[in-house]
């Protein structure tokens, strides 16, 4: 079934200069681009993109790493592009994701205060619609 993902390249990809490489990854894998911008996140936005993690150890940490610089927000459509970006992307730990995925490959760990993992993506189709509907109402079906 062809589906559509929000991916996002964390503040830590863009600094760091990857979101070339994972849009990369991501395009030769041959999944389609749909929607592509390079944005600030305002702290509301970011508030229910992670509605679900509120009140965890990690929330407070994270969203302060979200808002501090811009991320690369991307829809991209494909065949079960859920599970195939997830997959792409690897474990949330990135010092145990699996060497020639995202995080395995570009990805360690800072010892920050929360997991600067590179990417986002989402994990069901429901969240899919949600995160969609969050960062691009346009497309919003
Ligand atoms: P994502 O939502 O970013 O695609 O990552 P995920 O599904 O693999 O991880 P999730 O459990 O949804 O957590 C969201 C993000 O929170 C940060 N995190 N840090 N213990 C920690 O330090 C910790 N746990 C989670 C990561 O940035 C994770 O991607
Ligand atoms: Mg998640």
């Amino acid at each position: 079934m062809t589906q559509r993902s929000l991916v996002l390249v964390k503040p830590d990809g863009v600094r760091r200069g990857l979101t070339g490489e994972i849009l990369r990854r991501i395009e030769g894998k041959g999944y389609t681009l749909v929607a592509l911008e390079l944005r600030q996140a305002a702290a509301e936005l970011l508030a229910q993109h992670y509605a679900e993690h509120e009140g965890k150890p990690f929330y407070g940490p994270l969203v302060e790493f979200m808002l501090s610089g811009p991320v690369a927000a991307l829809v991209i459509e494909g065949e079960r592009v859920i599970e195939g970006f997830r997959s792409l992307a690897g474990a949330t730990d990135p010092t145990m994701a699996a060497p020639g995925t995202i995080r395995g490959d570009l990805g360690r760990d800072w010892g920050l205060a929360v997991q600067q993992n590179l990417v986002h993506g989402s994990d069901a189709v429901e969240s899919a619609e949600r995160e969609i509907a969050i960062w691009f109402p346009n497309l919003a079906n």
